[in-house]
């Protein structure tokens, strides 16, 4: 507590030709924000992107915890002082996941938040920070604000900062600590990282019924979970949310839920690579009925079933959209339209096609959903990228889908590789896999796209048959995909190269947006089983991804032999 008059001062800085905000923010090494100057200038980009909204506004601040946060949050107090920015509400110790913040902002009302995140790229000095804004309704900000806020790192030559403000310690204790600088007030309220976010998952869904499913009744043996939060943000949430409200056991039901500054060294992206450990306990316990992993920021998720039974994120979307009537929140509100990201694999289409709900095909991003949510036309959304969520937030939300997927499993009282198989036996199953190549060099990346748009050009590829392991495969379109928003006609052009063929299978290719270093391609293969739905995703797929491989040239590229990831 402070009520000394402070003055704020303006430093002179000169701009960075990096901070082109990406996919969902700007994600660059820790050493590259340490430079000076570097946080400053984009957090007062920030601000001045905002323009006239920003002066006597509240915002949310906090994020993963990772390496550099503290540092980080100290500037942003800093300059939103000296910028005329009347409260900031952050979470104690800098702590909030992506879906916290995005509730915080919609619950108290606010202009927007920051997120300090790099989601699931690894923490840790010699890795990965993050800089994200989110708009009003609680979503990352569309593309026109991040154009403006990169438009202004190009020429900005101050930035406004007042020096003498004590932040010490100030996010480390709960309370409200009030500033006068330039006599103007400035408030810094630090609030409990859990508590708003835990209620509205108690509004959201039935947690008697959860209990009773983890717990066991007199007439059903507890299901068995294991949760793990792979060091990262969610653990402050699993351990209020599924040990101390749903009754699970600390031992044996989470892992992993002290939020580390480095995420112990692991990657913290819930996929069948990064998560192995997860799978190994599965498999090696078959007394688990369900795993679940979380990313770095609690945005993404992965499910998993007895024996680690795989669960894709486009057929979680879609098994989830044929079973929303069992969560109460969609009981109150109804259940409006589904979306999904263009390279997720196209399941939750056939849902919504069966139930006569409204489907959008947007471009990768959850910025995209937001217009649509705000219009009310959409409910439930996800992406092939283990994001998965609804319109309770403006985010994806992975503690939101594990919740959704128990409730799921406690009304069908069926596993979840029951329900999986009885869903494909009901619509078909689209297989789908995606092949990571990370950090490619960058040349090399950029001419394997530059040649697939030089055959979209030529218009060579339609109409062309490609063969593989006795599979043949006819082209019926090919583009590269862009989107108009149907709610404010924004258009987003180049958002990915699509080979789609006659029988519906789909071959995807674009460039990641979220890493930090080098490029990381991601080809995307998809087909569609009417009968045969209980193939491997692998053996099914193989020889779409031979061809998808020759098209693209990859190899050649890249000089890579096989993916990095594959999920
Ligand atoms: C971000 C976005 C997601 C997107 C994902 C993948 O996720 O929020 O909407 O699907 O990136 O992007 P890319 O394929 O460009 O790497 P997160 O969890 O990293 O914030």
């Amino acid at each position: 507590m402070s009520s000394e008059p402070l003055q704020s001062i303006v430093v002179e800085t000169t701009p960075f030709d990096d901070q082109k905000p990406g996919t969902s923010g700007l994600r660059k090494k820790v050493k590259v924000f340490m430079q000076k100057n570097y946080t400053e200038n984009f957090v007062q980009c920030i601000f001045d992107a905002l323009g006239c909204k920003l002066k006597g506004s509240t915002l949310i601040v906090g994020g993963d915890g990772r390496y550099f946060s503290k540092p980080a949050i100290n500037t942003i107090i800093r300059i939103a002082s000296a910028n005329e920015v009347s409260k900031l509400i952050i979470g104690q110790l800098g702590i909030f996941s992506t879906p916290a913040v995005s509730a915080l902002i919609r619950q108290h009302k606010v202009l927007g938040g920051i997120v300090l995140t790099a989601s699931h790229n690894p923490g840790g000095i010699r890795n990965d920070f993050g800089i994200k804004y989110n708009i009003e309704n609680g979503g990352p900000a569309p593309d026109q604000i991040s154009n403006s806020i990169y438009e202004l790192t190009k020429k900005i030559t101050q930035y406004k900062t007042t020096p003498t403000l004590e932040t010490d310690r100030l996010i480390d204790i709960l309370g409200t600590s009030k500033f006068n600088v330039n006599g103007r007030d400035f408030t810094v309220e630090i609030i409990d990282s859990t508590k708003n976010y835990v209620a509205l998952m108690k509004e959201i869904f039935d947690f008697h019924k959860l209990r009773a499913l983890i717990r066991g009744t007199d007439s059903r043996p507890p299901f068995s979970i294991l949760i793990d939060s792979m060091n990262g943000v969610t653990g402050v949430y699993v351990r209020n949310i599924f040990v101390e409200e749903l009754g699970a056991s600390p031992d044996n039901n989470v892992r992993r839920v002290v939020p580390l500054d480095n995420f112990g060294e692991i990657h913290p992206d819930p996929n069948l690579t990064y998560a192995k450990d997860l799978v190994d306990a599965l498999q090696e316990n078959a007394s688990y009925d369900f795993g679940a992993a979380f990313d770095g920021d609690g945005d993404r998720n992965m499910i998993l079933g007895k024996n680690a039974f795989f669960v894709t994120p486009s057929d979680s979307l879609a098994v989830l959209a044929n079973n929303l009537e069992c969560i109460p929140y969609f009981k109150k509100n109804g259940v409006h339209g589904f979306a999904r990201s263009m390279p997720t694999a196209a399941a939750v289409d056939r849902v919504a096609a069966k139930l006569g709900k409204e489907m959008f095909e947007v471009p990768t991003g959850w910025k995209y959903f937001g217009n649509l949510m705000d219009a009310g036309r959409l409910s439930l959304c996800g992406e092939e990228s283990f994001g998965t969520g609804s319109d309770h937030i403006r985010e994806k939300d992975g503690i939101w889908a594990v919740l959704a997927w128990l409730s799921v499993i406690e009304h069908k009282k069926m596993g979840v590789e029951e329900i999986l198989k009885e869903h494909w036996k009901l619509y078909g199953r689209n297989y789908f896999t995606r092949y990571d190549y990370e950090e490619c060099e960058t040349e090399g990346a950029n001419l394997l796209i530059e040649n697939l748009e030089k055959l979209l050009t030529e218009g060579t590829l339609v109409g062309k048959s490609y063969t593989a392991q006795g599979k043949s495969y006819k082209v019926a379109k090919a583009d590269n995909f862009s989107y108009v928003d149907p709610i404010d006609n924004s258009v987003a052009q180049n958002q990915g190269i699509r080979i789609l063929f006659e029988d519906g299978s789909r071959l995807i290719y674009r460039l990641s947006g979220t890493g930090s270093s080098g490029a990381t391609i991601r080809v995307y293969i998809e087909c569609y089983e009417k009968e045969d739905v209980l193939t491997d995703a692998q053996v099914m797929l193989k020889p779409l991804v031979e061809i998808g491989l020759e098209i693209s040239q990859l190899k050649k590229f890249t000089q890579r032999e096989e993916p990095t990831v594959i999920t």
